[in-house]
């Protein structure tokens, strides 16, 4: 199967959600606590996203979710732009969002807007305006930690409870698979666990970007296949036709 996955730009978001993408960075917290690398950062987001206008607004939203250091950023950037480093830190998240269009299993172009949310501490509470945001799920844990798994099986229940979408979509990712040797959260137990919660789980690794493409691209599929069915289809949408259409 061939797979193809662009980067579009990388937005960030304040932590009331509004887009840095107007000519304006309100004036927020996170820079000032962050320092100037969150700064430059914030600055090179806004730079992109002002590079494309015309791509904002579109695409399914897919919302990232998990502990924190399970891996979230360096799945997307791994995906994407294919050039994390692993064990490069990425100073923690607080929220970014990522422009992709990942082709699907009929080949034709999904765009997703990948929300990049911040890793949730023990306790920690996940902002429930993701869940009327999300119109698809990537519940993240890494497989050297069962209480990233925890989290996961928290993030699912509460998931049934507050998504407003019926057909939201959730996936689970057990990121880190390269790191047998510290492994806390068994593959079967967790693949069982999948399937009474009838989610799909897929144990991936950064180190090998390979592992990443078949979930994005199942999951492009799935939203594509919401869009089109839906019995409100957006402007555009109607007729992407398969590849022998082209
Ligand atoms: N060995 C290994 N390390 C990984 C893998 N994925 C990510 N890492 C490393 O784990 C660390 C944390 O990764 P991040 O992408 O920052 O994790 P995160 O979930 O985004 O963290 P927060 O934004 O703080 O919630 C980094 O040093 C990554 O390089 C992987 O598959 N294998
Ligand atoms: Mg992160």
């Amino acid at each position: 199967m061939k797979y193809s996955v662009t980067p579009q730009a990388q937005l960030t978001q304040g932590p009331e959600g509004q887009l840095e993408a107007n000519g304006e960075i309100p004036e927020r917290q996170n820079i000032v606590l962050h320092g100037i690398q969150k700064l430059e950062r914030a600055l090179t987001s806004l730079r992109n996203s002002m590079r494309a206008p015309s791509t904002m607004g579109k695409g399914s939203k897919v919302v990232v979710c998990g502990s924190p250091a399970v891996g979230k950023t360096a799945i997307l950037e791994q995906l994407l732009y294919g050039n994390h480093v692993v064990g490069a830190g990425s100073g923690g998240t607080m929220e970014d969002i990522y422009l992709g269009s990942v082709e699907t299993d009929r080949g034709v172009k999904e765009q997703l807007r990948l929300y990049d949310t911040e890793g949730l501490q023990e306790g920690a509470e996940f902002p429930r305006h993701y869940f009327t945001i999300g119109d698809a799920f990537i519940l993240v844990y890494s497989v050297d930690s069962i209480e990233s798994f925890r989290r996961v099986e928290l993030l699912k229940r509460e998931s049934d409870t507050f998504k407003d979408k019926k057909e939201a979509i959730v996936i689970v990712l057990g990121n880190k698979g390269d790191l047998s040797d510290q492994r806390q959260v068994d593959k079967e137990m967790a693949q069982e666990w999948a399937a009474n919660e009838k989610v799909k789980l897929w144990e991936v690794s950064v180190t090998d970007r390979n592992t990443l493409l078949e979930p994005f691209t199942q999951l492009a599929s799935r939203l594509n296949q919401v869009q089109t069915k839906s019995p409100f289809p957006l402007p555009g949408r109607k007729s992407k036709g398969t590849p022998s259409d082209t």
